[in-house]
Parts: structure tokens; sequence; C-alpha cells
């Protein structure tokens, strides 16, 4: 098997200077959400772990993903790509193209074999006639190099649930990745796309320690899939208060109130887009005025119709009725708050329950 350098010496190679690479260090350990303190682990690992060689392959997708990766801020991409990886191929970032880039694929399963990582994007079609990729059909490439890898990563809802290409009426048979894995372990990061610093905190954690972090009962990450949208939202003060936008041009809008009425579904959404944001932390659907179609879910856009307002809550069964919420602000606050609890214990109730249930 080759050696590759280790994070550390390929750091030094691309004009990295020792401070530089206990700033990159220090970084990703709050990135990893390490204490301070224990930034000397990421360290040591960087030292002495070697690149893992990474496979990224695009089935039915939009290249959303790899568009949303190329713009993470912490860790930075170009840190990840040259410094942690080595990413042996991409139909997007590879220089080679063709049958050149094809065989490259070949070598990293002949040379590394349970030692590199797959990060898939997109669903891939029961029919092989759908897609083929270098004149072979993608199925059957997926399934040999899942076969010989030591973990995969599948990026974006298109390869965790399906996503686009799944939805109704299905045209291919799309499938998430998942159904064509045996043995090898895989994380899913949801989101259409997922959020840039969740997709390289996801592959820097499994570098940095060499396993996947902590996942929940349908395989993502916990540290950025247990909270919904609606718990970290900046709207929710107005949700509370029963002060709704109720059309996209009205009043509420331009005070910036909570948009459930025009079919937010943060209320059912896993993801950390309230919490870290997007572009860097600048901002994220909710906060520009977009409700959130709750793109990191299961089935998503068969979940609709997007921006019409939830007669309650569905899969939760919660029975938070937003005009009945509307009160608090007329003077009934601590009943407002009541029901408000109320319904987001019957909430948690059901989430664990959907847990046992998929
Ligand atoms: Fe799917 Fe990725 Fe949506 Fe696109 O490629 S998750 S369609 S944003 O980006 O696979
Ligand atoms: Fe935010 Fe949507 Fe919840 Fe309103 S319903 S508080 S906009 S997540
Ligand atoms: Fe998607 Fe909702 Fe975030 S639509 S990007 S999960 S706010």
């Amino acid at each position: 098997m080759k050696r590759q350098k280790t994070v550390y010496e390929a750091a030094i190679d691309h004009g990295f200077t020792r401070r530089d690479f206990l700033k990159m260090c220090t970084a990703l350990a709050a990135t990893l959400g390490l204490e301070y303190t224990q930034s000397d682990k990421v360290v040591k690992a960087m030292e002495t772990n070697t690149r893992v060689p990474v496979i990224w392959m695009q089935f039915q997708d939009c290249t959303g993903c790899s568009e949303s990766f190329i713009r993470s801020s912490q860790p930075k991409t170009e840190s990840v790509l040259l410094d942690m990886i080595s990413l042996e191929y991409s139909e997007v970032l590879s220089a080679p193209s063709g049958f050149q880039v094809e065989s490259s694929m070949e070598q990293v399963y002949k040379d590394y074999k349970g030692e590199y990582i797959i990060a898939v994007e997109g669903s891939i079609p029961d029919d092989d006639s759908f897609l083929s990729v270098g004149g072979k059909s993608a199925k059957d490439t997926f399934i040999k190099m899942a076969e010989g890898a030591k973990a995969i990563i599948a990026y974006g809802s298109c390869s965790s649930w399906g996503g686009v290409a799944a939805a109704y009426p299905n045209p291919t048979g799309a499938k998430p990745i998942t159904a064509h894995v045996k043995n090898t372990p895989v994380i899913l990061v949801p989101g259409c796309p997922p959020i840039a610093e969740v997709m390289t905190g996801v592959i820097a954690y499994i570098i940095t320690f060499g396993k996947f972090p902590e996942l929940d009962h349908l395989g993502r990450p916990t540290s950025f899939y247990r909270h919904r949208i609606h718990d970290k939202c900046n709207r929710r003060a107005y949700f509370d208060a029963g002060l709704f936008v109720e059309n996209f041009d009205d009043e509420g809008a331009k005070q910036g109130y909570c948009l459930y009425k025009v079919g937010c579904k943060g209320p059912t959404t896993y993801n950390s887009c309230a919490e870290m944001r997007w572009n860097g932390g600048v901002s994220y659907p909710i906060q520009s005025g977009n409700p959130c179609i709750g793109c990191s879910e299961k089935g998503f856009w068969d979940n609709g119709p997007f921006f019409e307002r939830r007669a309650k809550i569905p899969g939760t069964q919660t029975t938070i009725n937003p005009d009945e919420v509307g009160l608090a602000a007329l003077g009934l606050t601590a009943a407002g708050i009541a029901v408000h609890a109320a319904g987001t214990v019957v909430k948690k109730k059901k989430d664990d329950k959907r847990g046992e249930e998929e």
C-alpha cells in the first residue's frame, strides 16, 4: 500500500508555516466542537495521520453539493482538499478527465482498498440505462467501490434520501445510496445542499479521529442535526408572540415576523442553518425572508406544497394553533406559552417515536 503524506507534511509542502498549521488546528478544534485546550489533540492527529484518499462520486444530482463544499470558510476548502485529503477522483475538481480520471479510480481501488473514503452526491437509479459514467453502469461502479471503502459520506438529500430524482413519480426508480451498501459504514449529511462547514466539518472529524462523529438514529451526525430550525430560529420570538407573516409583501413580512403561515417547515426540520447559517455565517433562508422548505428532511420535495400554511405540523400531530398562540399577544401570555410548551413536549415524544418507527 502506498504511503500518503501526513496532514502536517502536506501543509508544509503547500507553503504553510508551523504557526499557520497550529492556527489551522485551533480553528479546526473549534469547528469540531472541542474545547480550546483540546486543540493539541488535533495537532497530534494532524502530525501523525496520513492524508486520506477520497473518491467523490456524483450520480443523479445537480452538483449543488460540490458547489456548497467549495465555499467552506472553516475549515477552509483548500486546506481540506490540499492538506487533509488526497482527492483522487472528482468530476468537478479533478484536473484530468475521461479515461484518465476513470483509471485513477481503479488505481485507488487497488492501492488503497479498505483505506479510502467515498463522498457521494446524488441518488442512484434502479434502471442502469438512466445513468452510466465512463461507459459503465454507475450503480455497478458504486457497489464495487463501496465494498472496498473504509467509509462513505452521503452528501446531500439526494444521496441520503433519494432527493429530487426520487420525487413523485420517481421515473428512474431513484434510491438513496444506502440501498446499495452492504457492510461499509455510511454517514448521512442531508440538505439540498448541505451547509459547507457541515460538509467539511464531517470529513475533518473523520480524518482527525479516524472514526465517525456520534450519529443519531437516522445516521446523521448529532452535532449538526440535533436541533430543529424552529428551536434556534431568529424569528422564534414572533412565533411565540403569535405575530405572523400572512403574505410575502405585507407589513409583517417587512417587520420580520414568523413565516409559519406562509409554509415554514422549520418546526419539523433538523439542520444547523439557524445556528451556523450560510456563506460563512452571513444568513440563512428564514433570515433572508424565505420559509424553510425542509430541504434536509426525507422526501421533502413531496412534503409540499411549499409556501402554503400547514393546518398542523405534519408527522408530529402537534396541536399548536398559531391563531390561538396569537392570543398570547393580546394578554394571555402565560396561557399561550403553556400551550406552546405542551406542544413542544408532544413534539419531543413524537420525534422519539419517529426514530423508533423509521
Ligand atoms: Fe441533490 Fe447535491 Fe440538492 Fe443538488 O449534488 S441534495 S439536488 S442541491 O446538490 O445532490
Ligand atoms: Fe422560524 Fe419557521 Fe419556526 Fe417561524 S415557524 S419561528 S419562521 S422556524
Ligand atoms: Fe434547507 Fe430549511 Fe436550512 S430549507 S437550507 S433546512 S432553513
